[in-house]
């Protein structure tokens, strides 16, 4: 069986990832719809030897389409989705929009493949920054259940989009020429500097992204005791993000089990040579659809605390992936439709 499929968001970095992603995982599509606004509308992207045209969204553009991949942003998610979702299309939505509506399963496929089995017509995907995290901690939390993270993140330029990238790129070259960089897409030059993310604060001082990381998580382990915290920076970096996370859990964690669980376990690549100090790094990280971790050692400042580094490609694990892999989950489970109309048919 092969699925009418749409990307909501052609045109984006993420949305151009998507489209590599259905082609080089060869995923069962007997039809392509690329969607965008009308601004972005009238370009081709390749596909499969073909140049498809970007069309304007619209009311029509979800009839007979099976799955819809998004990522154009909240708001046009919030507009699209449930016109997608009342034409029949399952909406896997890589915005913040609806990730913690209750109603809609926020799906890691290596973590949680059994919550998109309760969908209503909306999978969210969560946040880069904590698929990268949820990878990589819950297949411990599996063993030993994690009492606190404590993560610090290093987050690429890829995170606020193509423009972002460009921009950084433009900046450092501006810098090596002695010229002012120029700062748009970002509130201050990131070239040769770095900024706590700038999503808006809360009441706490908490930033919107370091909130993702924090309710996220516990939404998608199922555990709302797990204590979270988070610090999220920008830094110059094109396309993976690197995040230090301290784990505590109620008894010692044997920093060789932790090794063995990590070194088995899906979308992850153990990267440790402790000889040549070579551990993640973003430019290794880049491309790849394993989550690269590394430098897993005993917490020095905590008995029952242990310590770790990862890097991920942002654009890939950390959004597109991730959807074409609940995409990939939905087709092998046959759950595109809700639960609901099974039973009701
Ligand atoms: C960022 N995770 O990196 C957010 C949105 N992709 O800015």
């Amino acid at each position: 069986k092969s699925y009418s499929v749409a990307i909501l968001g052609a045109t984006g970095a993420v949305g151009k990832e998507l489209l590599q992603l259905l082609e080089s995982r060869n995923f069962p599509v007997d039809n392509l719809k690329l969607l965008a606004s009308a601004r972005s509308a009238g370009q081709t992207l390749p596909f499969k030897g073909e140049n498809l045209p970007v069309e304007a969204v619209s009311d029509d553009a979800f009839d007979n389409v099976d799955i819809v991949l998004a990522s154009a942003g909240g708001s046009i998610s919030k507009v699209w989705a449930p016109i997608a979702v009342a034409a029949g299309a399952v909406v896997i939505d890589n915005s913040s929009a609806f990730r913690m509506n209750p109603e809609v399963p926020l799906v890691v496929p290596e973590v949680n493949p059994q919550a998109a089995a309760n969908h209503t017509g909306i999978i969210a995907n969560p946040n880069c920054t904590t698929i990268l995290m949820a990878l990589a901690v819950y297949p411990l939390h599996q063993v030993k259940p994690v009492q606190r993270i404590v993560a610090a993140t290093y987050q690429s330029a890829s995170g606020a989009g193509a423009k972002a990238m460009a921009e950084v790129t433009t900046q450092t070259s501006a810098i090596l020429q002695g010229k002012k960089p120029v700062a748009e897409v970002f509130p201050y030059p990131l070239a040769f500097n770095l900024f706590p993310h700038n999503s808006p604060l809360n009441d706490l001082g908490y930033c919107e992204e370091e909130m993702k990381m924090v309710n996220e998580t516990r939404k998608i382990f199922g555990n709302q005791d797990i204590r979270i915290t988070a610090t999220c920076v920008r830094v110059p970096v094109l396309r993976a993000h690197s995040e230090a996370i301290n784990l505590e859990f109620a008894t010692p964690f044997a920093v060789e089990a932790a090794r063995e669980i990590l070194s088995n376990s899906p979308g992850i690549k153990l990267v440790e040579n402790w000889e040549t100090n070579h551990f993640p790094m973003p430019i290794e990280a880049s491309g790849q659809d394993d989550v690269l971790v590394g430098r897993i050692r005993q917490d020095i400042s905590h008995p029952c605390g242990l310590e770790l580094w990862l890097c991920g490609d942002q654009i890939r694990k950390g959004a597109a992936l991730n959807a074409v892999q609940i995409a990939e989950l939905l087709v092998e489970k046959n759950i595109l439709k809700p639960m609901a109309s099974y039973v009701s048919s």
